[in-house]
């Protein structure tokens, strides 16, 4: 399996579906820890710490990452992140966590639909990879 960075590399970034529409159709099984009418929770497929979950619009509307964020995205965007922290409770991550939204190629975004991470249960480093 390609490196998350290669996949970031060979991506192409389009309007075109994601494996994460496969997901919120549950056409491709994941682990959903959370689930609203607007936000879906799952474990991400590799993790990178003993949780690692990804939020995500269930509705993309046109973003497919943070650069591409509109006026009219300032709902959703502040609802992921509210819920990454009720979702950051549920897991018990009390000594703190990490959120994480890669974009682009240099930022390492592999799916072009916006997506958080919610990283946490050992401990941090800085800088970051
Ligand atoms: P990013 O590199 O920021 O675009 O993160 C994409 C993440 O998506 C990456 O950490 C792996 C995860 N992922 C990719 N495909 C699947 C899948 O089919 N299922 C799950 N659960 N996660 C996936």
């Amino acid at each position: 399996m390609a490196s998350e960075k290669e996949a970031a590399l060979t991506a192409t970034p389009s309007d075109a579906p994601t494996i994460f529409d496969k997901i919120i159709s549950k056409e491709i099984p994941s682990t959903v820890v959370y689930e609203d009418d607007k936000v879906l929770a799952f474990r991400d497929i590799t993790p990178q710490g003993p949780v690692h979950i990804l939020l995500i619009p269930k509705v993309r509307d046109g973003l497919t990452g943070l650069s591409k964020a509109e006026e009219r995205h300032i709902d959703i965007l502040g609802r992921l992140l509210y819920t990454a922290k009720l979702v950051a409770k549920q897991e018990g991550l009390d000594e703190g966590f990490r959120i994480v939204i890669n974009d682009g190629p240099q930022g390492c975004q592999s799916v072009h639909h916006i997506h958080v991470h919610l990283i946490g249960g050992r401990q941090m480093n800085w800088p970051p990879g």
